[in-house]
């Protein structure tokens, strides 16, 4: 996959959107500049989240972001969304595959070195680092990479990595730094007051962004 896809990739947490529509909240992060969205719902029954799905899927359609659906294979194969997002207990990577097949995405996250080792021979899409840093949105966490280990992750990955856990406006310069492809946002955009003010934030960090490019310096003799 493309990596500049994986650039600002929201998660969602529909516990923290505080009476306010996550529907509504996706699209206005996705306004702001949100280049991949997963659905994680760990409460909802599974009539609720497939028709959740339906709806962000066909809400995301004419951005053209591809929706995520975290841990659950039934319900990305229900909804048609673009992929998955494993973890280390959830459906074996090789599973996910064959009942998802070869065009869709499938993200695994890692939670040590040995992981992105591991990962390295699977035919993921990409390794989510989890976590970054330590976070009060997910609190069973395994223990921090920070930014150096995010930094030997990225070095022996051969995978794009999303960094996950901690990211916001004044972690993320040095995400980036330490060659994560995307930031894996949660209560950064979830819980602020303009979603899509936090993503347009977010996304102006990225290298893709128009910002960067307009400070681009072609090399000598171009
Ligand atoms: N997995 C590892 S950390 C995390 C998940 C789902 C939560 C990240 O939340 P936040 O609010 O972006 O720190
Ligand atoms: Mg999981």
């Amino acid at each position: 996959m493309d990596r500049r896809q994986l650039g600002l990739y929201l998660v969602t947490d529909s516990g923290l959107a505080e009476g306010r529509s996550l529907e509504e909240i996706v699209l206005e992060a996705v306004r702001g500049g949100v280049t991949m969205v997963q659905l994680r719902e760990k409460h909802l029954d599974t009539r609720a989240f497939i028709e959740m799905a339906i709806r962000l899927k066909k809400a995301l359609a004419p951005f053209g972001v591809p929706l995520i659906i975290n841990d659950r294979v039934d319900v990305a194969l229900a909804c048609d969304a673009d992929g998955v997002h494993i973890g280390q207990s959830d459906m074996p990577y090789e599973t996910a595959r064959a009942l998802l097949g070869p065009g869709k995405i499938i993200g695994l996250s890692v939670e040590n070195m040995a992981q992105v080792r591991e990962a390295n021979a699977l035919d993921v899409d990409y390794i989510g680092v989890s976590p970054v840093f330590a976070t009060s949105t997910k609190t069973d966490t395994a223990r921090p990479f920070g930014i150096e280990g995010l930094r030997s992750a990225a070095e022996i990955s051969r995978h794009p990595i999303v960094a996950i856990g901690g990211i916001n406006a004044a972690t993320a310069p040095a995400v980036l730094a330490a060659g994560a492809d995307g930031l894996a946002v949660v209560s950064a955009i979830v819980c602020a007051r303009s979603p899509r003010a936090a993503a347009q934030q977010l996304a102006a960090l990225l290298p893709s962004s128009p910002m960067h490019t307009l400070n681009y310096q072609p090399a000598e003799g171009r």
